[in-house]
């Protein structure tokens, strides 16, 4: 069975980074229903979830992603390009070792976000990002030697990889149009259209998928896909430049 790592909404999270400043402001209260339907919808796709306590210090605790990539028993803490992020990581490091991980940490300069990277495969796809650098990636290939890792230009403006695709397991991605040139990955594609490109980022579980709801063209494409959908509402976190794969770590 799925584990997914999730940790709890900080009653900080209104001071969350975003590249714009959110108007109306993030409100806590429907951030946290919103996290439950989150966890809610992942436990339907048939995953069991372990929920970190949030830490008050740190308002983007929630998006947990960025904090570690794992593969293959190893778990890489990340080093994140924002520097306010870096206090998240010692207690998701605690708990991917409770989880059996041999954990690695990452050291300056390097920096990279969890956010950045996607396997598919034997692969790992990696964004040359504002968050991610050379050295990050050189410290991810070293982490994941039995990898192919793949570095991968993002289009201007966007924060990070996974804001325009998604792996879906079997070597399929779904991948925004307009976004990065399919040729890129080794994989299926199953194709968001490019003014829905925010639902692009979604969880696979097996055959399930956790989808941010009122996206119709998207949802369509993923059912002919195969997959069973669970469409989540996601306003708050997207305040805060968060989306779905953010929000946890399915180990
Ligand atoms: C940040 O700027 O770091 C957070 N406010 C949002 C991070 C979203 N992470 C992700 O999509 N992997």
């Amino acid at each position: 069975m799925a584990v997914a790592l999730l940790r709890s909404v900080p009653s900080s999270f209104a001071g969350a980074l975003s590249a714009v400043r959110p108007d109306p402001p993030i409100d806590v209260a429907l951030a946290r229903a919103q996290h439950d339907a989150y966890r809610r919808a992942l436990e339907a796709c048939g995953a069991s979830v372990d929920v970190l306590e949030a830490d008050e210090a740190c308002p983007d605790c929630v998006f947990i992603e960025d904090t570690a990539v794992i593969g293959d028993g190893v778990a890489l803490i990340a080093r994140s390009g924002a520097p306010s992020r870096r206090a998240e990581t010692p207690a998701v490091a605690g708990a991917l070792e409770r989880h059996g991980f041999r954990v690695v940490q990452m050291t300056a300069p390097g920096t990279l976000d969890g956010g950045d990277c996607m396997r598919v495969g034997r692969s790992l796809y990696v964004g040359r990002s504002p968050r991610t650098n050379a050295e990050g990636i050189a410290q991810l290939t070293r982490a994941f030697p039995q990898l192919r890792v793949v570095p991968v230009d993002l289009p201007a403006g966007v924060l990070h990889l996974k804001c325009v695709c998604s792996p879906l397991g079997n070597d399929r991605i779904a991948l925004a149009e307009d976004s990065i040139p399919a040729a890129v990955f080794d994989a299926e594609i199953v194709w968001v259209p490019a003014d829905e490109k925010y639902a692009s980022n979604l969880v696979a579980v097996g055959a399930h998928a956790v989808v941010a709801e009122g996206f119709p063209r998207t949802h369509d494409a993923l059912a002919r896909a195969g997959f069973s959908l669970h469409p989540v509402p996601v306003s708050e976190a997207r305040k805060a430049d968060g989306s779905l794969t953010c929000q946890s770590i399915v180990l």
